[in-house]
């Protein structure tokens, strides 16, 4: 079996994986498993220009290789905050109205890939397979393939992938193209992100598919399948006190668990939580809305806004609503200990997850995990999350309906127990077989299938596999996560 190589903006500590939680897990144990390599960046920030080196930091850890890399602080500025974060985190997400194009940037977001690549062409070995991931390094494997990598290259994208109008506003989305053009494998999250690349590259760089499903662009061949992530269950409900004897809340509570993000839908749970409670207002002092959600990426502008709006939202909604033995919402902008999280998701009768738009979403996952399967609680969960592509048994809400979601939150109080363990049942068989080892396998097995030079796995003849891959983005698009409600 080849060495795997990872690539990332960030490396995490790997004996800490089991706290970071998500995909970190699985990850760590394939590196360790196949005494793999993962280079990043470590974090900090430098000001000095002869920091701004090709030689990696390297630490063995175990049978892994951690290999680092500072960034200057103009790198920090425009590949970090401007480029990836202000650029490309928005208009994957369809938000092209907080998007800040500024000249400069995607420049520096290419030298910050291309000091990458020179890292660790030194350090790769004919044989490995190499793993990039997410929209910070989409230009990567171009920078390797320039310096003559000829291994084969595969790229995970976190985020969701817009429709082709959208992709088609970034300036350089050409240049982004090529770059994902160098891949032999791309991994996305559902299928609808599978169908929107390939109708981008149709219509924005001239792609073609062909007959053995692969998309033709820049004159090279790619493979382009969704490998929807998944949890680590067993670590994550470990992770909760051994001698934790958590009592059922007195208030029933609704959970929501996300980083402050303009992506989330926050603004838009708020107010439909205080649309029910105008709206079924026996329910007033009965139910309270519990939103933890940790800060993130302060420095972009947007952020600081989507707080200001947050702060000012709860505080009219409790001063509204509130009585002096009850406070509806609870928000909590501090990071929670992971160790707390299964008794809270466990204690709470309604799992709140409603961006606005998310590549996947993780907490929807965890969630389902943390319930006690004799009397689970019930997932509300966005249409525009990836997870509802595989989660069809939550109450599958529009997160911009504000009237929507308050009903749904009724639905699902007054929702029987032999409902609930029915939806919950299945919902946990698919979080326990799609998990983050599975997501790790399936795209470590597609990849070394590119090696081997053959069509992805499953499919048998190439013209089944193209009609299949189109079958496929066309039933994910006219059932758009029927929801039951
Ligand atoms: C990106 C994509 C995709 C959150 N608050 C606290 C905390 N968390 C943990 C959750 C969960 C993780 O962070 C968040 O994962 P999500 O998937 O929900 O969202 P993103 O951070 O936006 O992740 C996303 C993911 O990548 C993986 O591909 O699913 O769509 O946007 O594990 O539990 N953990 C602790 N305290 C908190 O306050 N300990």
């Amino acid at each position: 079996m080849s060495r795997i190589v990872l690539v990332s903006n960030r490396v995490a500590d790997l004996s800490k994986a089991a706290q970071a939680g998500g995909v970190v897990i699985a990850i760590a144990d394939v590196l360790r498993a196949r005494n793999g390599l993962w280079l990043g960046w470590d974090g900090k920030i430098r000001e000095r220009s002869e920091e701004l080196r090709t030689k990696p930091d390297i630490v063995e850890t175990g049978n892994a290789t951690i290999a680092t890399l500072p960034l200057s602080a103009r790198e920090h500025k425009e590949y970090y905050v401007g480029y990836s974060n202000n650029v490309l985190w928005p208009v994957f997400h369809s938000r092209l109205d907080v998007a800040q194009f500024e000249a400069g940037y995607y420049q520096r977001y290419l030298d910050v890939n291309k000091r990458f690549a020179q890292a660790l062409c030194p350090l790769l070995r004919s044989d490995d397979a190499i793993w990039v991931h997410d929209y910070h390094l989409i230009p990567l494997g171009m920078e390797l393939r320039a310096l003559g990598v000829e291994n084969p290259i595969g790229f995970f994208l976190h985020i969701p992938v817009p429709p082709a109008q959208t992709f088609l506003a970034i300036p350089e989305h050409r240049d982004l193209a090529r770059g994902l053009a160098a891949y032999d494998l791309i991994g996305l999250q559902t299928k609808v992100d599978v169908g929107n690349l390939i109708d981008y590259l149709q219509d924005g760089v001239f792609g073609r598919i062909l007959q053995d499903g692969r998309i033709r662009a820049f004159n090279r061949e790619m493979s382009i399948s969704s490998f929807p992530v998944g949890i680590d269950m067993d670590s994550f409900i470990n992770s909760r006190p051994k001698r934790s004897r958590a009592e059922p809340p007195s208030t029933v509570r609704l959970i929501g668990v996300d980083r402050l993000d303009y992506t989330k839908g926050l603004p838009q749970k708020f107010r439909a939580f205080g649309r029910f409670l105008e709206k079924y207002p026996d329910y007033r002092r009965k139910v309270i809305l519990s939103q933890i959600a940790p800060p993130t990426r302060e420095s972009v502008v947007a952020y600081a806004d989507i707080r200001h709006e947050l702060e000012t939202l709860s505080g009219t909604m409790n001063g509204k609503f509130g009585e002096l033995d009850w406070v509806p919402i609870q928000y909590i902008h501090r990071s929670t200990p992971r160790k707390m999280l299964v008794d809270v998701f466990r204690q709470s009768r309604i799992g709140f997850v409603t961006p606005l738009r998310d590549g996947m979403n993780l907490v929807a996952k965890e969630y389902v995990a943390a319930q006690d399967p004799n009397n689970p609680g019930v997932l509300i969960l966005s249409r525009f999350a990836g997870a509802a592509e595989q989660m069809k048994q939550a109450l599958i809400v529009n997160p911009y309906d504000v009237e929507e979601m308050a009903d749904a939150i009724k639905v699902a109080l007054e929702m029987g127990l032999e409902e609930r363990r029915e939806r919950h049942g299945a919902l946990l068989a698919g979080v326990r077989t799609q998990d983050a080892f599975a997501w790790c396998r399936s795209f470590l097995n597609s990849l070394e299938g590119v090696r081997r030079r053959g069509p992805l796995a499953t499919l048998t003849s190439p013209s089944e596999a193209a009609r299949k891959a189109l079958q496929e983005i066309e039933l994910a698009r006219v059932s758009p996560h029927a929801g039951p409600i």
